[in-house]
């Protein structure tokens, strides 16, 4: 298992689509392997495989509350079968967009579907935070930031600030 690098703000991986995964392999569970690992040293509670750079339809999540209770979830080619008309709003961060905070509204609870490392079709109903992070990171899978959903000024001044500073990094 490896920690992978995140890819972070402006890399135009982030703005890509993912391709669909045509088949579980030995490099898909590898790769699902590598993603928990990268997710849980950030720390975070959802990783798009976008996210270390593989452009692939894959998503791992743990919402689960301490390390002793870890409940991983792998979710290949996932997708939002069902939204609630009720909205709510919290507070997102990104581990692609480090240090910034904001509030977003969505959907308070999902239908999801997807392919789990098994092969099998899987179809769960979510709310609260895991129905807010199906849907950050299957955002990701789509080329979609979580900043998108905030004000053009708001996600004008982050994203000149992540400019400015891989620009310091690039000539460093
Ligand atoms: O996709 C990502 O960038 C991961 C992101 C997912 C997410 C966070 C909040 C709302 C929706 C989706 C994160 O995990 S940011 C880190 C974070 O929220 C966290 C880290 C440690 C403990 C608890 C939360
Ligand atoms: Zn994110």
């Amino acid at each position: 298992m490896t920690i992978r690098p995140l890819v972070i703000l402006p890399d135009a991986r982030l703005r890509r689509p993912c391709e669909p995964v045509a088949a579980i392999t030995d490099d898909i569970r590898a790769l699902a392997r590598d993603m928990l690992e990268t997710m849980y040293d950030a720390p975070g509670v959802g990783l798009a495989a976008s996210q270390i750079g593989v452009l692939k339809r894959v998503i791992t999540i743990d919402v689960s509350k301490s390390e002793e209770e870890r409940r991983p979830l792998v979710l290949i080619n996932p997708e939002i079968t069902w939204v609630s008309e009720e909205q709510r709003v919290y507070e997102e961060g990104c581990l692609s967009i480090p240090e910034y905070y904001a509030e977003v509204e969505r959907p308070d609870r999902v239908r999801f579907r997807y392919t789990n490392l098994d092969g099998e079709t899987v179809e769960q109903d979510a709310d609260g935070l895991l129905a807010t992070c199906v849907q950050h990171e299957i955002d990701h899978l789509n080329g979609v930031l979580f900043i998108d959903h905030i004000s053009k000024l708001k996600r004008d001044r982050v994203t000149k600030k992540f400019q400015k500073a891989a620009k310091r990094e690039a000539v460093a």
